[in-house]
């Protein structure tokens, strides 16, 4: 029997420890913001000010964090485990590469990167990006966070579509599945035949869906299931 491949899907919930507040867990940041503010493209173009400021506060939180024993032990999987393993994440953090992970699918986007809303030419971020910067690439005034805002298509669907296709094994960590296409991933894993395991503080709302429930901190319950598969 060959190693079992592996589709893991991570959320607010992994980098809560390392100190990142969630979206919406008590006093998140849908409690402080409202999503259609600063989290949609009609946001932007109402206010492009309000969204700028929202992740560069976001942007210089997260380069100051750090990895805690749930992306640690997610690294030593991916390097470790002889299957496959397939890490898609839905933070917009670095905290999974911080703690070692080399391959990583940000399917939201990322702080650390910015996009040109004109020529879709992408870069690094500054710490602080400002209105209407230019492009480096067109020169069109369009730099924007790179990011997915509600309405918009998460990237690297079809990768993640066929990592999900033949998963053995789909863990959802820290993610509370309200949010899509991200939520839906579990069926897919489920029509393909995989196990699927949800490691979360509170049950998300398609907990039904899962065949093992893991509840408890990430930075517990991560490492005991990566030592778990890593001695089978
Ligand atoms: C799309 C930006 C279609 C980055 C995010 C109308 C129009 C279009 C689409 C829709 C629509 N109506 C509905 C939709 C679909 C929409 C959607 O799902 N809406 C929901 C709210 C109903 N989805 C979209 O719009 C997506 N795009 O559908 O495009 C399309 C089709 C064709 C062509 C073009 C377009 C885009 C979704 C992405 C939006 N961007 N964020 C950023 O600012 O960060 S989503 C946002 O929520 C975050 O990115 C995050 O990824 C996501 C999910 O949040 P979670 O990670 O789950 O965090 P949450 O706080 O919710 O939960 C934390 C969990 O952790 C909890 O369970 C808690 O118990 C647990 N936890 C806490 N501490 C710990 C812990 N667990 C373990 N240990 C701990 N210590």
């Amino acid at each position: 029997m060959s190693a079992p491949s592996i589709v893991i899907l991570t959320g607010a919930g992994i980098s809560a420890e390392s100190g990142l507040g969630t979206f919406r867990d008590e006093g998140g940041l849908w409690a402080q913001h409202r999503i259609e503010d600063v989290a949609t493209p009609e946001g932007f173009a109402r206010n492009p000010q309000l969204v700028v400021d929202f992740y560069n506060a976001r942007r210089t939180q997260a380069a100051e964090a750090t990895p805690n024993a749930a992306h640690e032990a997610l690294a030593r999987l991916q390097s470790e485990h002889s299957g496959s393993v397939t890490l898609v994440t839905q933070n917009v953090d670095a905290l999974h590469e911080k703690g070692g992970s080399k391959t990583v699918i940000h399917m939201h986007g990322a702080l650390n990167s910015a996009l040109c809303g004109r020529c879709e030419h992408r870069w690094s971020a500054p710490l602080e990006m400002t209105v209407g910067q230019s492009c480096p690439h067109c020169g069109a005034p369009s730099a924007r966070p790179d990011i997915v805002w509600f309405g918009e298509m998460p990237y690297e669907m079809d990768r993640i579509e066929k990592a999900l296709a033949r998963a053995d094994v789909f863990v959802a960590i820290g993610t509370s599945g309200n949010v899509y296409p991200a939520a839906g991933f579990v069926q897919l894993a489920r029509h393909a035949g995989a196990h699927t395991i949800e490691m979360n503080l509170d049950p998300g709302e398609n907990v039904g869906l899962f065949d093992d429930i893991r509840p408890g901190m990430a930075s517990q319950t991560v490492p005991a299931w990566v030592s778990e598969v890593l001695s089978q």
